[in-house]
């Protein structure tokens, strides 16, 4: 057998306790699609589905070290961040990210959770768009963490449009900017917005599925063009599997937990 000869990627996130969202979620989303996942832990949260109740940061030492492990013996092909706390921590991941090779770098630039609570706080706004996102080969803020990137509210599509140029314009790659999911009384689709390098931009769609349980979305998009780019896929294609993977698994729920529970990655072909 060649040593490291299957597509391997890596996820920088928290652990979520409960499972469902942050480095959990991105570990299933790769297993699903046949990648091998591996972690930087950068934090913990102790969450359930009704929320977040207490959170505690690793130290950065701790964090170089789950890097250096990395980089001695995997061959990782793709990587992506989620949850990043603050600004020490964003330079800290910079910092490692160049010094090693983990192949493309997708950035989830989890702001906050569906509850509301704060996993990014504001003062590393500018830390996220002037040193992490320009990294990016691709970023993917769902509808309201892109207008904190570009700091304006969207009101149409031309608004949407007119963020993803400006986020690009920060150095990102490909951009998505994934359609609201919160319920607007006439809501059938969930589009995203993508704008590629190319200049070509489109729109994604797929049904609107009313239900809670929706924790880990977001991070289950990224994993899985996370998982596709170590398999060699184009960002084009990357981005139609992950929006296909991710409805089969919101539109087959499970019955856990009691308030917003996790999505369902066995549902993912
Ligand atoms: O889904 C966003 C997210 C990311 N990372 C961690 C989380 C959550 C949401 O709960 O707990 C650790």
């Amino acid at each position: 057998m060649i040593t490291n000869s299957f597509p391997q990627a890596l996820t920088i996130a928290g652990s979520d306790s409960d499972g469902s969202a942050g480095a959990q979620a991105d570990l299933h989303a790769f297993f699903s699609r046949h990648v091998y996942g591996s972690s930087v832990l950068i934090a913990a949260v102790a969450g359930n589905s009704y929320g977040i109740h207490a959170s505690h940061s690793f130290p950065l030492d701790f964090i170089d070290a789950e890097f250096k492990a990395l980089a001695e013996d995997f061959q990782i092909k793709a990587a992506k961040t989620g949850m990043l706390s603050d600004s020490s921590l964003i330079k800290n991941i910079v910092e490692n990210y160049q010094c090693y090779h983990f192949g493309p770098l997708i950035v989830d630039p989890v702001i906050t959770t569906k509850h509301g609570a704060k996993l990014l706080e504001d003062a590393a706004i500018n830390t996220l768009r002037e040193k992490l996102l320009p990294l990016a080969l691709v970023a993917t803020p769902n509808y309201s963490e892109a207008q904190v990137i570009v700091d304006f509210e969207f009101h149409d599509q031309a608004d949407v449009a007119k963020a993803a140029a400006q986020i690009q314009k920060l150095g990102v790659k490909n951009v998505v900017i994934k359609g609201s999911h919160v319920y607007q009384g006439d809501q059938e689709t969930v589009s995203d917005y993508v704008l590629l390098a190319d200049g070509s931009h489109y729109l994604l769609s797929e049904k609107y599925v009313d239900t809670t349980h929706i924790n880990g979305t977001g991070d289950t998009f990224s994993a899985i063009i996370t998982a596709e780019i170590a398999k060699n896929k184009s960002v084009r294609d990357a981005i139609a599997i992950a929006k296909t993977a991710t409805y089969e698994a919101i539109s087959n729920q499970i019955a856990v937990g009691h308030q917003f529970g996790p999505i369902n990655h066995w549902a993912i072909k």
